[in-house]
């Protein structure tokens, strides 16, 4: 359900983070450049960039806990599409209306494919897929197929499962679930970029769960590039954006 989280706090009582000592400088901003730079911070929680040497203002953040703990004191939006009726309770996008990628447009979030497909809610209740979500052509496990000259399923069929997701106004925090499988296959990634269009962060890390909180450079869009032919589908949940 698109639920409304209460401001508990103003961001200044929450604000800034602290980021223990002042890392090495970030040259490009993933999380494996970073620990190659030898920066601070767990594997599930990585300062990208500090201010003054002890703010974090640009935090990456994989655990789904710890990015609730983090964004605590946020206002915004979640999304997890499960007020949608998403019926019938089967497996496949076969008879099934597609998602108008502008559903919530009414509160500044808008998703699509870049590819042009189409995209579908998976009803919640499946073995793979607790609660409704959002997939990108046909479903994890989904035995429908449009056979084509090349490809076993031609597109949009095959699982190439890329995704946008925009935010106006832009999100001080933004986070989402992946469900039955990951980012993490040569070339697939996530890019948090602002409203000029321009990276605010990058990651190629294999995660179920990607978070970015991201003080100086508000998030206006979320890209998902996620691989086709890597034998691997995924669908995306609970999608939030915080302190717009
Ligand atoms: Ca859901
Ligand atoms: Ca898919
Ligand atoms: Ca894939
Ligand atoms: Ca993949």
């Amino acid at each position: 359900m698109r639920r409304f989280l209460l401001m508990s706090a103003l961001l200044a009582a929450f604000f800034p983070i602290a980021c223990g000592e002042s890392p090495t400088e970030i040259e490009a901003n993933s999380v494996a450049h970073f620990a190659k730079k030898g920066g601070k911070g767990s594997s599930s929680d990585v300062c990208l960039s500090e201010r003054g040497g002890k703010n974090c203002t640009l935090r990456l953040i994989t655990n789904p806990a710890r990015f609730a703990r983090a964004t605590a004191g946020l206002a915004g939006q979640l999304i997890d599409f499960n007020e949608l009726d998403a019926s019938p309770l089967n497996n496949t996008i076969e008879r099934r209306e597609a998602f108008n990628g502008g559903t919530y447009a009414n509160v500044g979030v808008i998703f699509s494919n870049p590819n042009g497909y189409p995209l579908y809610i998976a009803p919640g209740g499946l073995f793979w897929n607790p609660t409704n979500s959002l997939s990108v052509g046909r479903f994890p496990y989904d035995p429908f197929c449009v056979p084509g000259p090349t490809d076993p399923c031609e597109a949009p069929y095959q699982e190439d499962d890329d995704l946008d997701v925009s935010f106006d106004p832009p999100c001080t925090a933004a986070g989402f679930t992946i469900l039955d499988g990951g980012i993490g296959s040569t070339g697939e990634f996530v890019a948090f970029l602002d409203a000029d269009g321009s990276e605010i962060a990058r990651t190629n890390v294999p995660s179920l769960f990607f978070g970015l909180v991201s003080l100086d450079r508000p998030i206006a869009r979320v890209s998902i590039e996620e691989r086709a032919d890597e034998g691997d589908d995924v669908t995306y949940d609970d999608f939030q954006c915080l302190g717009s």
